[in-house]
């Protein structure tokens, strides 16, 4: 197993930084090391602004199989049980609450199963791009417990209500196919292809304008909370620092010299 030093990695590419998660024997599975690591990692890729797309992905055959259930364990049997509630405010959340007000769009590349608040990580990302052999399970239920790490907010929003109880009730595994018919998936392809076609999105992603990107993700970020007057408020005010951005002058300038655009993310 990679040491706690190594549970997470990240590269940087074309603009893109990759994160990965990096503990394959035990599917990638959250312990204390590897959230500290992953908190880190990022909160960096938000403000480093050289990094204009965020690509999450695991080691191995998973992407993350959610909370470590022999670090629960071991804790229990050694009398000082962790604090759930703790972990999950000063580990999980910020983690969940950075992936999505970060202001660049950020996809998970669910090479494997996706499971508990490894589910809830690649949920909260803007995109998800699939292994056909992925799979996403709410596992929480499976061992008693309820869902977290932003799932009860995402999933619903993502699949819809009916759907989203239902996944969660019952701790069913969702296939990649499924997946992608019901919405929480943006792309499949074959396995042996997601490193290369996740990367490939990502610089993509990271070749548009990322300002008027991030004031995107803003919005729809508050879309979730606003009524439609408040909504087109806010359009019309970040619209306004959207047309004082340099990509939005590289955008007309090459739309007048009919060429592409060369964008910056300024
Ligand atoms: O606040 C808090 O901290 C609480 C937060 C909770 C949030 C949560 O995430 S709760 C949900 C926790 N996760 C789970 O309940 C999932 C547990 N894992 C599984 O159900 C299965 O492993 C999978 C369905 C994900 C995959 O099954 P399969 O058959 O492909 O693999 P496997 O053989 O079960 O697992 C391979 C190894 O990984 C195995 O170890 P071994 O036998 O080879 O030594 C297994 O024990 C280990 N492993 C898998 N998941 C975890 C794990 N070890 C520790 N923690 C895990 N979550």
């Amino acid at each position: 197993m990679a040491d706690d030093q190594q549970c997470v990695t990240s590269t940087d590419q074309d603009q893109v930084r990759t994160i990965t998660l990096n503990r394959p024997t035990v599917l990638n599975a959250c312990n204390r090391a590897l959230l500290a690591a992953l908190g880190e990692a990022v909160t960096a890729a938000a403000v480093d602004r050289s990094v204009r797309c965020l690509l999450i992905t695991g080691a191995g055959r998973a992407f993350c199989s959610g909370q470590d259930l022999v670090e629960l364990k071991q804790r229990v049997e050694a009398g000082s049980p962790i604090n759930l509630e703790q972990r999950l405010r000063e580990r999980y959340n910020p983690i969940i609450s950075t992936i999505r007000t970060m202001a660049k769009p950020v996809v998970a590349a669910v090479n494997g199963v996706a499971a508990g608040a490894g589910a809830s990580l690649a949920l909260a990302c803007d995109l998800r791009v699939a292994a056909e052999s992925a799979t996403f399970i709410q596992a929480f239920v499976r061992i008693g417990l309820v869902s977290d790490a932003g799932s009860t907010f995402m999933l619903p929003r993502l699949v819809g209500a009916a759907r989203a109880a239902e996944l969660a009730f019952t701790g069913r595994t969702l296939d990649a196919s499924e997946a992608q018919r019901i919405g929480l998936v943006n792309r499949v392809v074959p396995d042996e292809e997601l490193p290369a076609a996740a990367v490939e999105y990502a610089a993509q992603l990271a070749a548009l304008p990322t300002r008027a990107v991030g004031l995107m993700k803003q919005m729809l970020n508050a879309a979730w909370a606003a009524n439609l007057d408040e909504q087109l408020e806010l359009e019309a005010r970040l619209q306004t620092t959207a047309t004082q951005t340099e990509d939005h002058q590289e955008g007309l300038a090459a739309f007048f010299e009919k060429r592409p655009a060369q964008f910056a993310g300024r």
